[in-house]
C-alpha cells in the first residue's frame, strides 16, 4: 500500500494511527465478550477503519456526521466516553437511549453524531435536511452520512441524492463498498462498474477513494470538505473496502470465498499503516506496546464502569411519558374580536402563514407548494411573503422529504411536510412511523414535524385519491393525529401542531375545504390538543366522530330531532379526549361511533374497546361502530356513496335510539 504523505505532520500522522487503533481495539474486546455471551449482537467494521475515522477527522466538531452500523471509529474520533458506549451496547442507563434501542441506533447532540434506524436508507435523506439547515443559515459546513453499497439499493438513497442534488445542498455520501449485504455480493446488489459513476446520473461529483488507505481517505475527503464549505454542493464518494467479519457475528462468512478474504488481509488498514510508520521511524515497537497498553487500560476500566452499572428497571409512567417530547401548551388567544366567515381551505392557510411570521425558521415543503400554491391553493402567494427557501418545491420523493424534514428538525429548525394527497404517504410512511415517531424515545431528540394530510373520500376521486388513513399512524406510538371539522379548530389546532416539537399528522378533508364556512378569528391563535367538542347535548346517544363525519352526523340528526344526543366531535385522535367520551356515555348509556374509514382496527374500534373496558356497567346497548366498507375506495358516484357510511349511519343510529 502507498502512503502520500502531503503535507501531514508527525502528529497528525499518529493521531490517525491512533484514532483507527481505538475502534480496532475495542471491537476484539467485543468479540471476546460475545464469546462469552457478555453483550448480544455485534456489527464488525474491522478492516474498515480508515474510513470512518479519515472521514469524522477531516469534519469539524460542529459538522454533523451520520454513521451506520460499522462505524465505531466515527463514535471514536468524536471522543464518545467509552463507559457510555459500552453501557450503550449493553442496555444501561448511562448510555444513549436508555437501554431502549440497542448497538450503534442513537445519536446525540453532543457530538453532533446522528445515528442510524435499521431501515439503513432514511439516514441519507435525514442528512440533506441537516445540510439544509445549514445552507439556510449560511452556515458554511459540510454534513457526512455514510451507507454500504446495499443500502445503494434502497429507493432513499437515490431520492437523497436527488434532492441533494436539485438543492445543492453541502452532504458528502459516503458509500463503503465492503463487497457483501449481509450474503449478497456486489454483482447481484448492482449492475454498474462503479456506485461512484451513479453520481453522473444525479448531477453531481464523484470520487472513488481506496478506503483502506487512511492517508488517501483523509487527505482526499480533506480537500473536498474545505471545497465544499467554500462552495456548497453535494459529492458522492465510493470508498473500496472490505468486510473481514460476518455480517453480524453470529452469521459468519461461510459464502466468502477464500482468496477474497486472504487478497484483503494483506490490505489491513491499520496494520499496513502501521509498518509504513514503523519503516519511516515515526513510529516505534515500544510506542506501539505503549499506545496498546493505554488503549487497553482504557477500554478495561471504562467496560469495568459499564458492567458495574445495574442494568436499567421499567418504569412505566416514565417510559410512556417519554415517547413524547414534553410540550409546554400556551394557549392564544385571538387578539382583537375580529373574526371573518371563511372557508377551511382558508383557515388552513391563514394558520399557516400565520405560523410562518411567528416562526422564522418555519420551512414549509411539498410538492408544487411555491409559485404553484400546492395542488388545494393552500400556499398559494407564499412565496413573495417568505421566499422559495422557505417555501419549497420537492420533487416526487416523500420518503427524502419526510427525513429531511427531520434533519431540519435536528438542526433546529421547524417543517411542515404538504403531502400532495393522504394517499401518498405510503411512500414516505417508512420516516414517518420508523424515525419521526420513534426517535424521542429512542435517544431524546424532537421530531418538529407537522405533515399536512388533504384526505377523504365522497370526491368521485377513486382508490388513491379518497383514502382517510388516520388509523394507519393512530397506531404508533411517538405520533400525534389531528383531524379537525371546522374552520376554526383546523387554523388554531394546526398553529398548535406547529408549536408542538412532536411530530403530527396533520388531517384535512379535501371534501370540507371548499364546502364548510365558518367565523374563524382574524388574528393568530392556538387550541389545546386532546380536547374533544360537544358540539350538540342530549341524553338518548352519544355520537362520537370527527373529520367529515362531523357534519354526515349533524345532517342525519337534522333530520331526526327526536334523537336528542351528545354529538362529540374529536378533533384530535392522538391525544384522544377520553373523558368527554366517558362522561358523555355514563350520561346517555348508549354510543355510536362514526368514522368514515374502513372498520376494521379502526378508531372507532379502539374506541369501542375502551369505552366497553371502561364503562360496561353504565351501557344499555351494545356500541355501535359505524365506517366505510371493507373495500378500496371506489370511483363511481353510486358505488362510493355506498362505500362511505353516511347512509348505513341513519339507520344505525335509529336502531339504536329504539334499543
Ligand atoms: C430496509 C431494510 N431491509 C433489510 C434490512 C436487513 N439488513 C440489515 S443490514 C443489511 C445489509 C446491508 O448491506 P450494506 O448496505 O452493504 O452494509 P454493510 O452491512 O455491508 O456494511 C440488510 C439486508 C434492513 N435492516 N433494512
Amino acid at each position: 500500500m502507498r502512503y502520500h504523505v502531503g503535507s501531514l505532520e508527525q502528529e497528525k500522522l499518529l493521531d490517525l494511527y491512533k484514532a483507527m487503533l481505538k475502534p480496532r481495539m475495542i471491537e476484539e474486546k467485543m468479540l471476546i465478550l460475545l464469546r462469552q455471551g457478555k453483550i448480544s449482537k455485534w456489527f464488525s467494521g474491522i478492516g474498515q477503519e480508515a474510513i470512518s475515522v479519515g472521514v469524522t477527522k477531516a469534519l469539524k466538531e460542529s459538522e454533523y456526521i451520520l454513521p451506520m452500523h460499522r462505524n465505531l471509529g466515527v463514535f471514536t474520533s468524536r471522543n464518545i466516553p467509552l463507559n457510555r458506549l459500552f453501557a450503550q451496547w449493553q442496555g444501561k442507563k448511562s448510555g444513549f437511549t436508555q437501554g431502549r434501542d440497542r448497538s450503534f441506533h442513537f445519536g446525540t447532540q453532543e457530538y453532533k453524531i446522528v445515528g442510524m434506524i435499521s431501515h439503513l436508507g432514511p439516514q441519507l435523506g435525514v442528512a440533506d435536511g441537516i445540510a439544509l439547515a445549514d445552507m439556510l443559515r449560511r452556515k458554511k459546513r459540510v454534513t457526512a452520512v455514510f451507507t454500504g453499497e446495499g443500502a445503494t439499493s434502497e429507493g432513499d438513497f437515490h431520492e437523497a441524492l436527488n434532492v441533494a442534488s436539485v438543492w445543492n445542498l453541502p452532504v458528502l455520501f459516503c458509500i463503503e463498498n465492503n463487497g457483501y449485504g449481509l450474503s449478497t455480493p456486489t454483482n447481484e446488489q448492482y449492475n454498474c462498474e462503479h456506485l461512484a459513476d451513479r453520481a453522473k446520473g444525479y448531477g453531481i461529483e464523484s470520487r472513488i477513494i481506496d478506503g483502506n488507505n487512511i492517508l488517501e481517505v483523509y487527505a482526499k475527503v480533506d480537500e473536498l470538505c474545505k471545497a465544499i464549505r467554500r462552495r456548497p454542493r453535494p459529492v458522492l464518494l465510493e470508498f473500496k473496502t472490505f468486510r473481514m467479519r460476518g455480517h453480524e457475528e453470529a452469521s459468519g462468512t461461510k459464502y466468502v470465498p477464500d482468496k477474497l478474504m486472504k487478497e484483503w488481509e494483506k490490505k489491513d488498514p491499520i496494520s499496513n499503516y502501521e509498518s509504513f510508520l514503523l519503516e519511516e521511524g515515526m513510529l516505534t515497537e515500544e510506542m506501539v506496546a505503549e499506545i496498546k497498553a493505554d488503549f487497553s487500560d482504557e477500554i478495561n476500566t471504562n467496560l469495568q464502569l459499564a458492567f458495574d452499572e445495574p442494568g436499567v428497571s421499567s418504569i412505566e409512567s416514565k417510559e410512556l411519558k417519554e415517547v413524547y417530547q414534553g410540550f409546554d401548551y400556551q394557549n392564544i388567544e385571538s387578539k382583537s374580536n375580529q373574526a371573518e366567515n371563511i372557508r377551511f381551505v382558508d383557515a388552513i392557510s391563514q394558520g399557516l402563514e400565520q405560523s410562518m411570521f411567528r416562526h422564522n425558521e418555519l420551512i414549509i415543503m411539498g410538492q408544487d407548494v411555491a409559485d404553484y400554491g400546492g395542488v388545494f391553493k393552500i400556499t398559494e402567494g407564499f412565496v413573495p411573503k417568505f421566499g422559495k427557501s422557505r417555501v419549497r418545491n420537492t420533487p416526487i420523493c416523500e420518503s427524502a422529504i419526510v427525513s429531511a424534514a427531520m434533519g431540519l428538525s435536528i438542526n433546529g429548525m421547524k417543517a411542515v411536510v404538504e403531502m400532495q394527497f393522504a394517499d401518498f404517504v405510503s411512500s414516505g410512511f417508512n420516516p414517518i412511523v420508523n424515525y419521526l415517531g420513534k426517535i424521542h424515545y429512542r435517544w431524546n431528540e424532537k421530531a418538529d414535524v407537522v405533515i399536512r394530510m388533504p384526505c377523504g373520500g365522497g370526491v368521485g376521486a377513486g382508490p388513491f385519491h379518497s383514502q382517510t388513513n388516520e388509523a394507519w399512524f393512530t397506531k404508533t406510538p411517538g405520533l400525534k393525529v389531528v383531524y379537525p371539522a371546522f374552520p376554526y379548530d383546523a387554523k388554531g389546532l394546526l398553529n398548535t401542531a406547529i408549536n408542538d416539537p412532536n411530530p403530527v399528522l396533520f388531517f384535512e378533508h379535501k371534501g370540507l375545504y371548499r364546502s364548510i364556512k365558518g367565523d374563524v378569528p382574524t388574528d393568530y391563535y392556538t387550541l389545546p390538543f386532546g380536547k374533544a367538542k360537544i358540539l350538540r347535548e342530549g341524553n338518548s346517544i352519544s355520537v362520537v366522530t370527527y373529520g367529515a363525519g362531523v357534519h354526515w352526523a349533524m345532517e342525519t340528526l337534522d333530520k331526526h330531532p327526536e334523537i336528542d344526543v351528545d354529538l362529540i366531535d374529536l378533533r384530535t385522535l392522538q391525544p384522544l379526549d377520553t373523558e368527554a367520551i366517558y362522561d358523555s356515555v355514563k350520561k346517555t348509556g348508549k354510543l355510536i361511533i362514526l368514522q368514515e374509514d374502513t372498520l376494521f382496527g379502526g378508531v372507532a374500534s379502539d374506541i369501542s374497546a375502551m369505552v366497553m373496558e371502561n364503562c360496561f356497567e353504565y351501557l344499555d346497548a351494545p356500541v355501535k361502530r359505524v365506517g366505510s366498507l371493507e373495500t378500496p375506495v371506489p370511483f363511481a358516484k353510486s358505488l362510493e356513496e355506498n362505500f362511505l357510511p353516511k347512509q348505513r349511519f341513519e339507520s344505525e343510529l335509529i336502531t339504536l335510539f329504539k334499543y
